[in-house]
């Protein structure tokens, strides 16, 4: 897939993420979204908490890219972040809400993005140089990762996905 033909099948698959993970999401139980796998592992809530994280963290870095001339953008403690929210102990269904709105949010932004400006440049602290195109790309395919994981199959989706 060349880089223009990225930015829309990106956003594609934001649209279909807000559009259909939603009602499959909430086919799972609280009490399910609250059992863990191993004492050291997270359970669903804890999971989507994280996707919440990494799209209200990556929602900043879109922008901060977008206004500013190739910005440093720090990277964070995932496991901190998501101890820190207690998502354990919140509830499912607003956990499901909150996961979405994060996504219509990053779709309001990215919307009418134009080609210059998914070549976009910044530097990732932990990685180095890149463009939008690979943060934007790289969030995407980070998200369907957690949600096949959560049981929460989108195989109907594009590549990205994979
Ligand atoms: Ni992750």
């Amino acid at each position: 897939m060349s880089t223009a033909e990225l930015l829309p099948a990106c956003l594609g698959v934001l649209r279909a993420l807000d559009s259909m993970a939603p009602s499959r999401l909430a086919l799972i139980t609280d009490a399910q979204a609250s059992r863990r796998p191993a004492p050291d592992k997270w359970c669903c809530k804890e999971e989507l908490g994280h996707l919440c994280d990494s799209a209200s963290i990556n929602h900043q870095r879109i922008l901060v890219t977008l206004l500013t001339e190739q910005p440093t953008l720090s990277g964070y403690d995932q496991r901190q972040l998501v101890t820190r929210h207690a998502y354990a102990e919140q509830d499912w269904v607003d956990l499901i809400q909150l996961w979405q709105g994060l996504i219509i949010h990053i779709l309001m932004a990215t919307d009418n993005l134009t080609p210059t400006e998914w070549q976009r440049p910044c530097v990732l602290e932990s990685t180095g140089n890149l463009t939008l195109s690979a943060l934007l790309t790289h969030f995407v395919s980070h998200q369907c990762h957690h949600l096949h994981h959560i049981g929460i199959r989108m195989d109907d989706l594009s590549a990205l996905c994979e």
